[in-house]
């Protein structure tokens, strides 16, 4: 192996200009079918940095040998970008070769047929990367973002994932000045193997991807604890943060351990180097990155008291902790081919994190959780114009590809898999996996490999589910003739944006019989659909049964079910299937939504022609169940997502009115506020714990039913209950629950002002602050209000989580951002078109608020649709925006 240390600077020979950062934007198309191996291997890679913020050097020394299956040579083309090369080095020699906008060509003629040395300089600028992509600086300090295509612009190399390599990594500080020392904590991947005043040095030994490449450099303090593998090997644990946060990194650390252990007892997988570390910065683009060793992560999703977090947070710090140290083995260790295999990653890391969390806390909640992410957010990708496969075929920017569907819809493939190969059959395959794929960056077809070979199964139809894209529908209807009952099923693939057709796909349906009096007659069994219709019979049974069928929502398709209220009613008493349970309600609160939104009245009290007391009644039963999960309860008083009515609606062929559903969900809230009148302050009670606060499933779910009780009786008290709640509320959970419940009717500016003045130095908990007033504003307002946050002193723009916070709560709010005025459409397009230049990532993944545009009346999709032109008529756009802008038009 190389030693970064001895690794002299090339001459400065200034062969190349630099390639000019404003260079047009490459429309490149890459499509899955070019794929094509390297042309040469990467033995190893030796990097140097000086840093500097405004002007760092990299040296890179690469070991490269020509592919032995390739014997006449080919040329040899590194990626880079926005890179000034300073010099360039074969084998000592230095060469003068020009750079071009995306990367430079190495001629085979020039290249020696045995393995050789390549060493560049280049000189880079963090301070100046505002798309915080590459090495860029948050807070004074520096950090990278590489995945999925940054290392290229930090140096010459090919940024590819199946090109795997060993790294060792030096760090040199800026020169300070005397005494003060600003970045004297210096992180690489890997283990430490030197250090001194001002540098350090890292030795990865895993063969590794430029993605999973990272560097830290800055003032930070570190939780640190030990964990020892189970089979003896120490590992040193810390979380790195800013002085000052430090109290705020126990749950964070508690979640990596839980994680490790899980890991080892579940999937046998055991952790590889000597330390494990995670860092919180406050910039970045998403939630956290897997790279080897050494985890970047959004501060939102590490830092955590009772004072600053919820329990939603404290859940979605537990499993992003999780999710990121799982791709150690399902990422790192194998990792992908090429990036249309995305979800052979992501898909099986969510599913592993979900069943953690599943472990962790409650499986049937969490269950419940994710099937109605799933639905608000992938369901509704599936609908629009941005549909697109699990595994997709081209792109034009990956990063428009980190999408609910890779990922959600991606952990789904995973479980139906388990589901149809049972679970030994599953740990199986996995086994395989590891074992046949370590080292290898890896495709789908290995993947259902594995699989076949374990099982002995077929799974070439079961692949359809990678390569089409859409949500099957899928209807059924009931026979019952002599003891003979009978579910009929029909398959429906809807056409997407270039596949209009499509073949039936494997669907495994979990089915359970209940009889008239209750209780179970057949316990749950998988059946297998494979055709476009199918039956399925249950002979000798004595009484007609209620079929409680797609438990545990065992297949990602929209279930259409002849049902009648009543029959809902029964499921929802008495399924023994939690999910099913919860679904029963909330199939009853949609039809209802549907029911009143295509009445007439919708205008204050709810359903003057449409009754909800049936509903309500329903709901009460199960709210009053003692016996049941309180978590489980709250999400049952839970309603329905306004904008899970609006795709309900267009999927059946209606015109969704966002203000009529707005007024619909509130006046259904209200009746069942009435309906529970008595039962409130008893829940609200129940909610408040004496114990000091903890962010277990226990208590967070007894709070999550008193803090939703507590916002039904708002709507009858006027908010002293929530007042008082508030002034008392001794953690963030119930803080946030009574403003919320207050701002909900109207109230709480006082208690907002008072959030604000005890918070204002807090970025995590004035996100919080900034979000609540828009969500709940008035449809007519929500636009202003949003307006009027953005002149707050407070709002950093260029900060993603406070864009976010702010733009992102504007397009949820979904009658306001579709205000018929056409004003939440114009200013989320104005604030895009603002952050494009700086931030593209972010840019294009909030412009997805647009995508439903196709459900919604003329006048509105004018709207949307000149707000898209407009966008992409914008000059300098980026290549990210461009290619979702033009996506949703095109739909
Ligand atoms: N793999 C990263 C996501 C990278 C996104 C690049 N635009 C985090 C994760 O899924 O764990
Ligand atoms: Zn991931």
């Amino acid at each position: 192996m190389s030693d970064a240390s001895s690794d002299a600077p090339p001459v400065e020979a200034s062969i190349a200009d630099v390639p000019p950062a404003e260079a047009p934007e490459v429309d490149r198309r890459v499509h899955l079918a070019d794929y094509r191996p390297f042309s040469h291997r990467v033995e190893s890679v030796a990097l140097t940095f000086r840093l500097s913020p405004g002007a760092t050097r990299v040296l890179a020394r690469l070991r490269l040998a020509p592919d032995p299956a390739r014997p006449g040579g080919e040329d040899l083309r590194l990626d880079g970008e926005g890179l000034r090369l300073i010099a360039l080095r074969l084998d000592g020699r230095d060469l003068a070769v020009t750079p071009d906008a995306t990367g430079l060509t190495l001629p085979a003629a020039d290249l020696p047929a045995a393995p050789f040395t390549l060493e560049t300089e280049v000189e880079i600028a963090p301070e100046a990367n505002t798309a915080l992509e590459g090495l860029y600086m948050s807070n004074g300090m520096f950090c990278t973002q590489c995945e999925a295509e940054g290392f290229r612009k930090i140096t010459f190399y090919p940024d590819r994932p199946d090109v795997m390599a060993p790294f060792r990594v030096r760090i040199e500080a800026p020169i300070e000045a005397p005494g003060a020392e600003a970045f004297p904590v210096l992180l690489s991947n890997g283990n430490p193997v030197g250090s001194g005043k001002g540098w350090a040095e890292w030795d990865d030994p895993w063969p590794k991807p430029a993605y999973l490449f990272a560097l830290v450099a800055g003032d930070l303090v570190a939780h640190r604890a030990a964990f020892t593998t189970r089979s003896g090997h120490a590992v040193d644990l810390a979380v790195w943060v800013r002085p000052g946060d430090e109290d705020r990194c126990a749950y964070a650390m508690d979640s990596l351990i839980r994680a490790m252990r899980w890991d080892e007892e579940v999937y046998g997988r055991e952790y590889d180097l000597d330390v494990f570390n995670i860092v919180a910065v406050d910039d970045f683009n998403m939630g956290a990155m897997e790279n080897k060793g050494l985890n970047i992560f959004n501060s939102k999703f590490v830092l955590a008291s009772p004072e600053t977090a919820t329990d939603e947070d404290y859940a979605r710090i537990e499993a992003i902790v999780a999710h990121e140290y799982f791709h150690n083995w399902t990422g790192n260790r194998i990792t992908c081919r090429d990036w249309f295999q995305l979800c052979l990653k992501e898909g099986l890391t969510v599913f592993r994190d979900q069943q953690f969390s599943g472990d962790m806390r409650s499986p049937a909640v969490k269950r419940i959780e994710d099937v109605a992410l799933l639905r608000a957010r992938q369901f509704r990708e599936d609908q629009g114009p941005l549909a697109h496969p699990v595994r997709p075929e081209s792109f034009v920017e990956i990063n428009n590809f980190y999408t609910a569907t890779v990922y959600e819809k991606g952990a789904e493939l995973i479980g139906m898999l388990r589901r149809l190969v049972g679970d030994r059959g599953y740990d199986a395959a996995l086994e395989l996996y590891f074992t046949r794929h370590d080292g290898r960056a890896a495709t789908i077809e290995d993947w259902l490999e594995v699989f076949e070979d374990a099982t002995g199964r077929d799974l070439a139809q079961f692949k359809l589910w990678y390569s089409q894209a859409g949500t099957p529908r899928l209807k059924v209807t009931e026979d019952w003739k002599d003891g003979r009952y009978t579910l009929n099923f029909t398959q429906e693939n809807p056409t997407t944006p270039g596949q209009p057709e499509k073949g039936a796909k494997q669907i495994p349906i979990a089915v359970g019989l209940i009889g008239p009096n209750g209780d179970e007659v057949l316990p749950t069994q998988v059946l297998e659909m494979t055709r476009a219709r199918q039956s399925f019979s249950f002979e000798g049974l004595v009484a007609q049964p209620v079929a409680s069928i797609l438990r545990g929502f065992s297949a990602p398709v929209v279930l259409e079910r002849e049902i009648d209220d009543a029959t809902r009613a029964f499921l929802l008493a008495h399924d023994g299937d939690p999910f099913n349970r919860w679904e029963a309600g909330r199939a009853l609160a949609l039809e209802l939504a549907v029911r009143i939104v295509g009445a007439g009245d919708v205008a204050g009290d709810a359903g003057a022609e449409v009754s909800s007391a049936d509903w309500v009644r329903a709901l009460a039963g199960l709210v009053r169940d003692g016996a049941l999960d309180p978590a489980f309860r709250a999400l049952a008083l839970r309603l329905p997502a306004q904008d899970e009515v609006a795709g309900l609606l267009h999927a059946r062929g209606l015109v969704p009115d966002p203000a009529r559903i707005w007024a619909a969900l509130r006046g259904m809230r209200l009746d069942l506020a009435r309906g529970l009148a008595g039962d409130l302050p008893d829940l609200v009670a129940q909610g408040a714990s004496g114990a000091a606060y903890a962010p277990d499933a226990e208590q967070a779910g007894r709070r999550a039913l008193g803090n939703a009780a507590l916002g039904l009786l708002t709507r009858l008290d006027g908010g002293a209950a929530a007042g008082a709640a508030f002034a008392a509320a001794g953690n963030m959970t119930d803080r946030i629950a009574a403003l919320s419940a207050l701002l909900d009717i109207g109230a709480g500016a006082g208690e907002l002002a008072a959030f604000e003045a005890r918070w204002r130095a807090d970025r995590n908990v004035m996100d919080k602050w900034f979000a609540l007033q828009i969500a709940f504003s008035a449809p007519d307002r929500t636009a202003g209000v949003t307006e009027a946050l953005t002149r707050h002193p407070e709002f950093h723009w260029k900060t993603p989580n406070r864009f976010r916070a702010v733009i992102g709560a504007l397009s949820a709010h979904h009658a306001g951002f579709h205000h018929e005025s056409g004003a939440g459409y114009r200013l989320l397009a104005d604030w895009l078109l603002k952050i494009d230049p700086l931030n593209p990532q972010t840019a294009a993944r909030m412009s997805t608020a647009f995508e439903t545009w196709p459900r919604y009346d003329a006048a509105r999709q004018a709207l949307v649709r000149a707000e898209l032109g407009r966008i992409l008529a914008a000059p300098g756009l980026s290549r990210d925006l461009r290619e979702m802008a033009g996506r949703m038009l095109e739909g």
